[in-house]
């Protein structure tokens, strides 16, 4: 059983992790958080007995380390002690639920120390993705993906079919709380509605982007990066119930598809257990009661990012991480009511179109790329 190091461990992604970990009997050697929330920490820390656990904000460390001073667990602080940790753990498998750009470096150097990636994180591979392959490659590290549609894809194109005879990935959108609305109704809707997600539970920013589907757009960019298939060959379809979680079809013209409860237990369950499976406490699906699936292709139009993401794509280099960091910022503005929700696309296509591109970049430079744009609007 794999002995994990939880980044992210008091977030949405985190707290499933610790779930789907105990559940299969996963150890827990350390975790990580920014800090916003040290009660829940402390009680990780009682119930896991990690040996670590790092707070990223360091002023929030020291509450922490007078809470668990009765216990083995040594409490670290900081970005820099954060990554350290990482390449000196003795864990075989880091699980990354970070939300954001800050969670590229530590993918980073989980796969450079040899470490298996099981990423939730979208942003590292969005925006470094041929990057970490290549480390994991040379590392001997593993990636495995949690993001429930990548998880799906891994899981349909798992055996010894050669990848050149897949014919298509088809990306499965719930199409959010807004879907088959008009560009002009979208004018009028709130933060609230943006926050209301018909099937998942999920942090805010995920919960914005996927009612604009720009979670869909940088799954588009994720599923190339981590699967080598070319943009064109990934499709997205709304399937408003989330229940099949992706698709994969092959020459043959055969489609498999990967269905279950929309639970993130299950897919972070099976990284830690792939590729063998254990009983999970996700819901069985229901035959009798379920089952009208229905499919639709997704308005672009409307919902232009997933547009937006196919070009950057395109583009290639540091455009994925201009696209991905303007997005940020413009999610950011609106949950601080100082944008309009249908104006989070536009800021993203102006600076998408104004940032110049670099190609073939290194992690310097894409990281700088990164922050050069959240500097201009003093966001970090
Ligand atoms: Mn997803």
């Amino acid at each position: 059983m794999r002995n994990i190091f939880v980044l992210g461990s008091t977030g949405s992604i985190g707290t499933q992790t610790l779930e789907a970990a105990e559940q299969v009997g996963c150890g827990i050697e350390a975790i990580a958080a920014e800090g916003s929330d040290i009660e829940l920490m402390e009680r990780q820390i009682r119930k896991h007995k990690p040996k670590a656990a790092i707070v990223i904000r360091p002023e929030r460390a020291e509450r922490l380390r007078q809470a668990v001073a009765d216990t083995a667990t040594e409490v670290l602080s900081g970005a820099e002690n954060l990554y350290e940790s990482i390449k000196q753990s003795t864990c075989d498998t880091v699980v990354n639920g970070i939300s954001g750009m800050a969670g590229t470096l530590p993918s980073i150097y989980a796969v450079s120390s040899g470490k298996d990636l099981i990423t939730a994180n979208k942003e590292a591979i969005v925006t470094c993705g041929q990057i970490i392959k290549k480390l994991a490659a040379e590392h001997g590290a593993e990636i495995i993906p949690a993001d429930s549609e990548h998880s799906a894809i891994f899981q349909c194109i798992d055996g010894k079919t050669p990848r050149k005879r897949i014919k298509r990935l088809i990306l499965t959108a719930s199409g959010g709380p807004f879907y088959g609305m008009s560009a002009e109704e979208l004018r009028g809707v709130s933060k609230n509605d943006a926050l209301r997600h018909p099937n998942w539970k999920m942090g805010k920013k995920i919960t914005v982007d996927c009612a604009t589907m720009m979670n869909k757009g940088l799954e588009i960019i994720e599923a190339c990066m981590l699967f080598d298939v070319p943009a064109e060959k990934i499709d997205v379809l709304i399937h408003r119930q989330s229940i099949i979680h992706s698709m994969a079809e092959f020459c043959d013209n055969t489609v498999i598809a990967q269905l279950a409860s929309p639970d993130m237990r299950l897919p972070l369950q099976y990284a830690l257990t792939y590729p063998d499976r254990l009983p999970s406490r996700a819901e069985e699906l229901d035959f009798d009661k379920l089952m009208t699936l229905t499919f639709a292709r997704p308005d672009i139009e409307t919902f232009k990012s997933l547009r937006l993401a196919r070009e950057a794509l395109k583009e290639g280099g540091t455009a994925p991480t201009i696209l991905n960091a303007a997005n940020e910022i413009a999610v950011r503005k609106f949950l601080r009511d100082e944008i309009c929700f249908a104006d989070i696309a536009d800021f993203t296509e102006r600076e998408l179109e104004a940032t110049p591109i670099i190609h073939n970049p290194s992690i310097e430079q894409i990281l700088q790329t990164d922050a050069d744009i959240r500097r201009k609007y003093d966001v970090k």
